[in-house]
């Protein structure tokens, strides 16, 4: 090889050198200077911890129901449990007239034109009895306004029958206030006390949900909780919500002294005991 040709190969190569290192430099000014590579940090396994959602609420722990949907009065009186136990001239039957679920309620009727007590009644005795506390519900229909200030009108009770007595303990009765809007308050009968509210009144022509929480005491330790749509009316503790002795019943009415109309007609649907709220959100019938 001649010392020509020598030179072309060493001039090639270091113009093949310095494009190489021209190359980096641009490359390295189009990619910025170099940052290292993040350390990957250790992640925690997720806990097992669920977020909370609606579907946190419970359902409720029904003891007992009746929608009524049978067409007829078969779960008031299932087990011989209960039934319906009328005074004079009232009466309790299954209609399509109005429903709060489903087709069917049950539609009260009293006629109190005798100038005595009359009542229809729907009654449960074993599963209050079973329960030393619990939560009674049903929705109500009032189709037109009724005057009671001739007496009283017990809707809603607990009760309890001995050899000597079969009285009620504690009652939600039916009101007039003075420019005769309806409004319900609940009467002590063991003492013969009555608890007025005058935070809801009653609604004529539409459904209403009663919801009642009571803790059986036969000393001054009990307590008993109402709701209208709700809406909590009365909350009263340490009273004696029950008598000593007697079976446990409670039930819903038409049990009146004199009301205007008469008859009066009331409808009642989804009469539910339970261990948990029930609430007014729900039809919960069985
Ligand atoms: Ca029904």
């Amino acid at each position: 090889m001649d010392i020509r040709r020598l030179l072309s190969i060493v001039m090639i190569v270091l113009v093949a050198v310095a494009a190489g290192v021209i190359g980096v430099l641009v490359a390295d000014q189009v990619r910025g200077p170099t940052v290292p590579e993040p350390t990957p940090v250790p992640t925690e396994a997720p806990t097992s911890t669920p977020l909370p959602g609606p579907s946190a609420v419970p359902p409720p722990q029904l003891v007992w129901a009746a929608d009524l949907e049978s067409g007829d009065l078969s779960s008031w009186e299932a087990d011989g449990c209960g039934g319906e136990f009328n005074t004079g001239n009232g009466e309790a039957r299954v209609t399509d007239a109005v429903a709060h679920s489903g087709r069917y309620s049950v539609e009260l009727s009293v006629a109190t034109d005798n100038g005595t007590d009359n009542a229809t009644r729907l009654m449960r005795w074993c599963e209050p009895s079973e329960h030393d506390a619990a939560y009674f519900s049903a929705w109500y229909y009032f189709p037109q306004h009724v005057d009671v200030s001739a007496g009283w009108w017990n809707i809603f009770q607990f009760k309890s029958r001995n050899e000597t007595a079969n009285d009620p303990w504690w009652i939600l009765n039916v009101g007039n206030r003075e420019d005769g809007t309806m409004y319900v308050y609940l009467r002590d009968w063991i003492h013969e006390v009555s608890y007025d509210q005058y935070v809801k009144d009653l609604p004529v022509g539409q459904w209403v949900h009663f919801e009642v929480f009571l803790r059986r005491a036969q000393d001054p330790t009990g307590e008993i909780m109402v709701w209208q749509d709700g809406t909590l009316l009365f909350h009263i503790t340490n009273v004696q919500t029950n008598y000593d002795s007697g079976r446990v019943s409670w039930g819903v009415n038409s049990y009146s002294s004199g009301l205007n109309p008469s008859p009066t007609v009331i409808y009642i649907d989804d009469v539910v005991m339970s261990t948990t709220p029930v609430g007014h959100g729900t039809s919960a019938g069985s």
